[in-house]
């Protein structure tokens, strides 16, 4: 089997380094080796797209960046099958979804091909006669964007798309787990016309290809989502040179239904929230906050709904749940449920799926009842197809819940009572809350996190603020 090669400077290049194997989670059938960048090939990524913005790419006008961005777009759309079918045999995501998912990255594309000639400066009012002051808005430079394996192709676009539209240059670094997905589209902006340079692809691992990136002088930026503790570790590192840094960690997503709401609908999204993608999604509603007068009915409605996701082979549109990403991701979510089984009840699922899946990582939907907001089941991410349920007997109590956590991405209420809904909304320390819904991205609108769970916003006018350096320009006329 032939392994990765890089994409620098507008071709592919061999890598110099070794290679890694990786297995299709869901069946543990070999689909490839990923070559791991060394030093040299981070290096010359870095040239490449340090060439590449002082050459003319940041001077570029808005409008060209625009056409250009709305190609690949095109090009996105066009292949998303084959984008779908990468992320699906690396990672395991339901070809429905990951179908899905290819399709809202060429969308979230437009939509940040549509800011690429409107970003504008201000003119600030001075308290002094005949002076003009106003600001302009800059390109970063060189962008190091570090990419996790749970939604490669979506999270890919995340960064690329604001980073493109303002003009700055990017190496790119997938997840050695999916890895195939972002490099083509590295790939199809060279074919979209895009100068060489300007998207970079090295693959490799994280400890090794991810951390040279993060410490290479030549960059400017680091935008990053993955793991907390990955972040942690970044941020320090990107900080000895005061590297501009975005950082989209980990949740523990408090879901909040109430004795008001809608309890089909509720149900429905409390599990959507936890199980799509198999728990693997920063944002997952993790924590399930159910008001006591209605607890029992409602856990009912969510353990029928659970028993009725379609788990199995991720290759089949009707599958709605596949394997976890890896043995390791298995072992990790497996042992927070055995955790869990001391002073927790699981009321489904929380093992390992055998017969036709036992090759695969597969765990089904699983319940965990009885549980309390200080155990680890409630307090770490799991990144699982688990979800804890809490019983609150007050608002105060649910948000004092809610807020009881290291993590603030993401959260939602679940109610018919608009006050209710508002004033929870505001409480609630995280980036997003949702009202009787979950799960929805908008491009438009901010997302990132609230403590442990981030630094800096993607998403609409929020994410061209982390891509850009504002400059002041005083002028004293005559
Ligand atoms: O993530 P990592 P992993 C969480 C989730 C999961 C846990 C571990 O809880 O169980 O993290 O997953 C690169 N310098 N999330 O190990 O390590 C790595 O190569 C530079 C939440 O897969 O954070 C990959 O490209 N780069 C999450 C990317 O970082 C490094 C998504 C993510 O890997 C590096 C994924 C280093 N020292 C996991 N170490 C979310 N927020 O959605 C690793 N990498």
């Amino acid at each position: 089997m032939t392994a990765t090669k890089h994409f620098i400077g507008g071709e592919s290049r061999e890598g110099s380094g070794e290679t890694l194997s990786n297995v299709n989670p869901a069946n543990g059938k070999p689909i490839g080796e990923i070559t791991v960048g060394t030093r040299d090939d981070v290096d010359a990524a870095v040239d490449a797209a340090r060439r590449a913005f002082d050459d003319g790419w940041s001077e570029s006008s808005g409008s060209e960046r625009r056409k250009l961005m709305l190609r690949l777009a095109s090009l996105i759309a066009e292949e998303a099958q084959t984008l779908a079918q990468l992320s699906t045999d690396d990672m395991g995501m339901p070809i429905g979804f990951s179908w899905g998912e290819a399709l809202f990255a060429a969308e979230y594309l437009e939509y940040f091909a549509g800011w690429a000639d409107k970003i504008t400066g201000d003119v600030v009012p001075v308290p002094a006669p005949n002076v003009l002051d106003y600001t302009l808005r800059e390109p970063v430079g060189v962008v190091g964007a570090i990419i996790p394996w749970n939604a490669p192709i979506s999270i890919t676009m995340f960064k690329l798309a604001p980073a493109l539209a303002a003009g700055n240059t990017i190496v790119l670094k997938p997840s050695e787990l999916a890895t195939r997905g972002p490099l083509r589209i590295a790939e199809l902006a060279a074919r979209a016309g895009f100068p060489p340079g300007v998207l970079n692809c090295v693959t490799g691992s994280g400890a090794g290809t991810g951390a040279a990136l993060v410490a290479h002088p030549g960059v400017d930026k680091i935008s990053f989502t993955g793991g907390t503790e990955t972040g942690r570790l970044i941020a320090a590192s990107a900080g000895r040179d005061l590297k501009r840094i975005s950082l989209e960690l980990g949740g523990k997503s408090a879901n909040i239904v109430c004795a008001d709401a809608d309890l089909d609908a509720a149900a429905a999204g409390a599990c959507a929230a936890v199980f799509v993608m198999s728990g693997q999604q920063c944002i997952a509603g993790s924590r399930l906050l159910v008001e006591r007068a209605v607890y029992d009915e409602f856990m009912g409605r969510v353990s029928v709904a659970a028993r009725g996701y379609v788990v199995g082979d991720p290759l089949q549109m009707t599958t709605q749940l596949g394997p976890l990403v890896s043995q390791r991701q298995l072992d990790r979510v497996l042992a927070y449920v055995a955790e869990a089984r001391d002073g927790a009840t699981i009321t489904l699922g929380g093992e390992r799926l055998g017969g036709d899946l036992a090759d695969g990582f597969f765990v089904g939907p699983t319940i965990v009842t009885g549980a309390r907001n200080d155990m680890k089941v409630a307090r770490e991410e799991i990144f699982g197809p688990v979800v804890a349920a809490i019983p609150f007997d007050s608002l105060d109590e649910a948000v004092a819940i809610a807020n009881d956590s290291p993590y603030g991405l993401a959260g939602a209420v679940w109610t018919n009572d608009l006050s209710k809904a508002h004033t929870v909304a505001r409480r609630i320390k995280a980036g997003t809350i949702w009202v009787n819904s979950y799960l929805a991205i908008n491009p438009g609108a901010p997302f990132g996190g609230f403590k442990a769970s981030g630094i800096g916003r993607e998403g609409g006018k929020h994410a061209l603020d982390v891509y850009t350096e504002t400059k002041n320009v005083y002028v004293q006329l005559r």
